[in-house]
């Protein structure tokens, strides 16, 4: 039996699907992961250099500008093939739930109506003083540091960085998706990065059937019964081709 035919045989009994992503989704879109190879800011600072409230309190600036090229990188990036597979698998399937660890958008660029966004957005911005201003952006912004509109306090990226709590609803979302799920596929993640990689843990847990999709082994490969070391733009859309053919 193909990898296919084994999914189908399981969605026949245990009906619906989450797709859980990280960076590697939009590695081929341009957009580089977190902890490969980098070029640029990434490769003068780790996220843990950038990506924490100190470092936010020690140098706004240099924050924003990682934050600003980041902004201009995705909007010049396309959502690849593995994208465009993984909203058509939303629209075409009774029950497929989307959780993404990634903040920029490029799923819903692809058409996706539903994504839970574990770790915020690249264009949405708050008030650092926590005075609850959000603010949705679509320009990268410029030089000087984005200032509180309400409070006149400092502006930061809406995403989460190490120390800070994921939104509880989020979190919530992503839960119910693996509950409701007969299969989950996780894509394109290092399974590093807790809670988000306690998801796949406990879909095991739970009995689901987990299909991970990465082209470099990670802490969970050796836990799933499927692994694909592929990248996500070559295993997605046959995959996705073939469950919505056999669904219609
Ligand atoms: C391809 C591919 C292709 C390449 N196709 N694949 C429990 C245990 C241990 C630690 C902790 C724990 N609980 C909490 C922690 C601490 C911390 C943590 O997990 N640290 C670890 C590093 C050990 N977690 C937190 O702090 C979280 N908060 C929290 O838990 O709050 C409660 C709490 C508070 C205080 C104290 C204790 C608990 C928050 C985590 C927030 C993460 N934020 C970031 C930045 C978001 C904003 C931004 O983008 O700037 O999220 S960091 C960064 O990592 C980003 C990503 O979403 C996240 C995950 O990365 P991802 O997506 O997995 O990317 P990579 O680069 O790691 O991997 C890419 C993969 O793609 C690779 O495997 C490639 O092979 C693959 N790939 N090309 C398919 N073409
Ligand atoms: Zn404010």
């Amino acid at each position: 039996m193909s990898l296919t035919q084994e999914l189908l045989a399981i969605l026949a009994t245990r009906p619906g699907i989450a797709i859980l992503t990280g960076a590697g989704l939009s590695a081929e879109s341009g957009v580089p992961t977190f902890r490969e190879a980098q070029s640029g800011l990434w490769a003068k600072f780790s996220p843990q250099e950038l990506a924490t409230p100190e470092a936010f309190a020690d140098n706004p600036q240099r924050v924003w500008d990682w934050y600003r090229w980041r902004r201009e990188l995705v909007s010049r990036a396309e959502p690849n093939p593995a994208h465009l597979a993984i909203a058509e698998l939303e629209a075409g399937l009774p029950c497929c739930q989307l959780v993404t660890q990634n903040v920029d958008g490029l799923l819903q660029r692809a058409g996706a109506r539903q994504v839970t966004e574990l770790h915020g957005n690249l264009w949405r911005q708050k008030c650092a003083a926590g005075c609850g201003a959000v603010q949705t952006v679509n320009v990268p912004g410029h030089d000087a540091l984005p200032r509180c509109q309400r409070c006149n306090a400092l502006m930061r990226p809406d995403v989460v960085w190490f120390g800070e709590t994921l939104s509880q609803a989020a979190l919530a979302d992503a839960g119910a998706a693996i509950k409701a799920a007969g299969i989950v596929i996780v894509c394109g993640t290092s399974n590093l990065v807790y809670p988000a990689a306690a998801l796949p843990l406990e879909a095991l847990r739970m009995g689901k059937t987990v299909v991970e999709i990465n082209p470099a082994r990670t802490p969970l490969s050796s836990n799933v019964p499927f692994y694909i070391g592929e990248t996500a733009s070559n295993a997605l859309p046959a995959i996705a081709q073939e469950l919505l053919q056999a669904s219609t």
